[in-house]
């Protein structure tokens, strides 16, 4: 075998094995020495290719998919710099555990440090945030049976417990291109056997939980629909953050106002059940810290939390084991906590029947249009805090995503549309203008990429979400180093991108309806909000309900 066809073998073999194993998607983005990798995407058609000309958006979209599709897509590159600008994706893929396949080509081994072109040290470059590093340098001979073996390993590993990113950096010496490929022999095996991606451990025991008076249960971002219902069974309230399963079904155990109700009345639990990761709100944070030693994670394994009490299991099965005591709670603890949820719905419903330059009027209104089973991808900071504040638990059938793992604001769009490719029909992004702009290179990908999505901007002009640091607005250089508005037109945007283009205020939003959402292609839809008023519009909001409260 020459190189050139060694090359080709090489990745024919690996793009087989990943797609026998369920990969559907992969991101490429053009480059030379990827070309072997290419070549076989090409001669295949398993696997949906996209060609991304921009790593970093690239890097997002297969973060995006996977969370959709709960399974790894692959990541290709060329070498250089072009393998640096995934880091933003992996890092986030790490940290929200989202699985992922990193392919990246590189220069022979012997020609780093020699200043050849194009030609970095790309040795386990993302070192603390994959879940494993595997360089061919260190593979003497590439046997169908040694490839597949790493496919399936890889394929395994990003899928285990925390799922997360895998890199395996591929050196290829030229010649790069070989035709006549049909030529070329090779074995069509079928992967033998696939090793079975290991169970958690799920040996645990549940304390004695029947001896408490006052449980409650926080839940985050993990979307098992069983917590609510056992939970209402045995007369538990849950304090379920937009993240979760709040859109999905309606239950009256479900309480979604938390931050007003820590804010203003006295909480004690006797015990706290986790499910999730650590919640958006600092206010729950700050609750959770106080409450460490009566809170038990329910988690299939540890990571990136401070929880004090543990039990590692899935939560499916935690919830088996927890529902066969037959046991209720008293239902006055659940009752005490319900009143206070009605009185701050009533409270911002009627707040919000008049129309108001408020982002939670806006993100109600936005949500009230949308149709069953839509997707929404959240952006940070203020839109999420937003949505997690002032929404309510309805069935609308509403999923929610967000990039929470180390809530950037790069990124948000590629991840959107990654998410969108999935899902045909009735995607939503909900961000504010700096994410906005941030991002809009993704949209270079509108030509490439078929979707449909609704990109709602929530245009405060420049960050306001620094006005919400306690006296940081009053400091003399508060508009010069914190605030950064574009002041570009989106509506320019829009037509360089070929999106379509809307925009509208609060009082114009109030009169529209569901017709200002598209179901083909890119549509932008910008709404201006004026920051101050936000603000005055909140303190109302809280001081009303305090009133309500006490
Ligand atoms: C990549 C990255 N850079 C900087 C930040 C810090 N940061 C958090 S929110 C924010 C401003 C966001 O502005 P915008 O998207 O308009 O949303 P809003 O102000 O409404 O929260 C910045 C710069 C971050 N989270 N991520």
């Amino acid at each position: 075998m020459n190189s050139k066809e060694k090359n080709y073998i090489l990745s024919k073999y690996l793009i087989a094995a990943y797609a026998q194993l369920g990969v559907k998607y992969a991101f490429v983005s053009p480059g030379s020495r990827n070309t072997p990798l290419m070549l076989a995407l090409s001669d295949q058609s398993e696997i949906n290719v996209y060609n991304i000309i921009d790593e970093r958006s690239s890097g997002y979209m297969a973060l995006g998919i996977a969370k959709a599709h709960d399974k790894p897509a692959l990541l290709i590159t060329t070498s250089g710099t072009a393998v640096s600008n995934l880091f933003p994706s992996i890092v986030e893929a790490y940290m929200s555990s989202v699985p992922m396949i990193i392919l990246t080509a590189d220069r022979p081994k012997n020609l780093v440090g020699t200043g050849a072109n194009q030609t970095i040290n790309q040795y386990n470059i993302f070192n603390n945030y994959v879940k494993n590093f595997i360089d061919f340098s260190n593979i003497k001979k590439f046997t169908q049976e040694i490839i597949f073996n790493i496919a399936i390993d890889s394929y395994n590993h990003s899928m285990e417990e925390n799922s997360g990113p895998i890199h395996i950096n591929i050196p290829f010496n030229i010649p790069l291109y070989v035709d006549n490929r049909n030529k070329i022999k090779f074995k069509e095996n079928k992967l033998s056997k696939l090793k079975s991606i290991q169970d958690a451990h799920n040996k645990f025991k549940i304390p004695n939980f029947t001896k408490y008076l006052r449980p409650i249960i926080i839940c985050t971002d993990d979307k098992e629909k069983d917590i609510i219902s056992i939970a209402n069974q045995f007369n538990i309230p849950v304090l379920m953050e937009c993240l979760g399963s709040r859109f999905l079904k309606k239950y009256d155990n479900i309480i979604s106002s938390y931050e007003f109700i820590l804010n203003h009345c006295k909480l004690d639990p006797d015990l706290i059940i986790r499910f999730g990761k650590k919640p958006i709100s600092n206010t729950l944070n700050n609750f959770l810290d106080k409450n460490r030693d009566i809170t038990y994670l329910i988690t299939e394994k540890l990571f990136n939390d401070d929880a004090k009490n543990i039990i590692e299991c899935q939560t499916s099965i935690f919830l088996e084991q927890f529902i066969k005591r037959k046991f209720k709670y008293n239902i006055s603890w659940l009752n005490s906590l319900i009143i206070k949820q009605k009185k701050i719905k009533r409270y911002i419903n009627n707040f919000f029947k008049t129309p108001r330059d408020h982002e939670g009027y806006i993100i109600n209104k936005i949500l009230s249009f949308f149709p069953l089973n839509s997707n929404l991808m959240i952006g940070n900071s203020s839109p999420i805090r937003d949505l997690d504040n002032f929404t309510f638990n309805s069935s609308s059938k509403i999923n929610v995503f967000s990039n929470r793992g180390a809530s950037g604001i790069d990124g948000i769009i590629s991840t959107s549309m990654g998410l969108a490719l999935k899902q045909k029909k009735h995607n939503f992004l909900i961000l504010g203008d700096i994410s906005f702009f941030y991002d809009v290179s993704a949209l270079l990908s509108n030509m490439e990429i078929s979707i449909n999505l609704n990109i709602i901007i929530l245009n405060n002009n420049g960050g306001h979400i620094f006005d919400r640091l306690e006296g940081l607005s009053s400091e003399k250089d508060y508009s010069k180093y914190w605030l950064t508005p574009v002041n570009l037109n989106i509506k320019d945007i829009a037509k360089t991108f070929h999106c379509k283009y809307l925009k509208l205020n609060y009082k114009t939003l109030a009169k529209a309806d569901s017709s200002i959402f598209s179901n083909k292609g890119i549509n932008l839809i910008e709404i201006k909000i004026n920051s101050d008023q936000h603000h005055l519009e909140n303190k109302a909001i809280d001081s009303g309900i305090k009133k309500q409260l006490i």
